[in-house]
């Protein structure tokens, strides 16, 4: 997979107002730009064409904007995000996806936060968690089974969504928590097993066969640098505090 282009969402000022469970304090609106900016600025680096949208502050969640589509090469499924607050956000993406993909609508009772969809290949990973339901999964794989996509649910009952948990870091390996290590689902795929105080690091945006990691996660560092990989760490301080990680503030295509 090569991602040529990137769509992000400048956060609003009225960022500490979205949803969270962190518990680790409100973040502030200013620095949170500027870790944005950063973020940006790495997707750049990467030889990325990025369009920003403006912020959007009746959503303090919406530069989250991975949670409201799922691009692969043949379309884009707009989904109809778990949390009712974050629903009316897919209006405003839609037409930019649009622009780049034919555009499949999830409608009804489904529900799906593109943050529970991991993609490796042909395959997806989808999490079952409090965001995404059994109707939003069968919607999904209705969508992408015809262009040979193989969907596999996966049961998440930890943490906010299926890419807090596991990510895809290359190499044909896996970051996961310790509770996932050696679950049948992921078989095939090495390993890297994070360790309990950096489950947040797990949240890896693999790019291009570049890695762009949280900063201040030492042991998953080094754990990561086995893969002979470049790597990127930025700081993401003021995103976490919002329960947010670096996967969620791109949709990449
Ligand atoms: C939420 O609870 O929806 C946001 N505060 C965080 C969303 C993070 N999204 C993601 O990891 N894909």
């Amino acid at each position: 997979m090569h991602f040529t282009h990137a769509i992000t969402r400048l956060p609003a000022d009225t960022v500490a107002g979205g949803l969270t469970t962190a518990n680790i304090g409100a973040p502030d609106p200013a620095l949170t730009r500027s870790q944005f900016r950063d973020y940006v600025d790495i997707l750049l680096r990467l030889g990325l064409t990025v369009s920003t949208l403006p912020a959007q502050p009746d959503f303090p969640d919406a530069h989250f904007v991975e949670d409201t589509a799922v691009l692969m090469p043949e379309l884009a499924v707009i989904t109809q995000p778990g949390a009712a607050a974050r629903r009316g956000e897919v209006s405003s993406i839609a037409p930019l996806v649009s622009r780049f993909r034919h555009a499949v609508w999830m409608n009804g009772d489904a529900r799906m936060d593109g943050g529970d969809v991991l993609m490796i290949d042909k395959r997806f990973f989808v999490g079952l968690t409090s965001r995404t339901n059994e109707a939003g999964i069968s919607q999904f794989a209705a969508a992408v089974e015809k262009f040979g996509y193989v969907v596999t649910a996966v049961e998440v009952s930890a943490g906010l969504h299926l890419k807090s948990i596991v990510n895809y870091v290359g190499r044909n390996t896996l970051i996961l928590s310790e509770d996932r290590a050696d679950d049948p689902v992921f078989r095939g795929y090495q390993q890297i097993v994070l360790a309990k105080e950096e489950e947040y690091a797990g949240n890896t945006l693999w790019i291009n066969d570049t890695l762009i990691t949280p900063s201040g996660y030492p042991d998953t560092l080094r754990k990561l640098k086995t893969l002979g990989l470049p790597i990127i760490e930025t700081d993401t301080s003021e995103i976490r505090k919002m329960d947010g990680g670096l996967t969620c503030m791109s949709l990449r295509f």
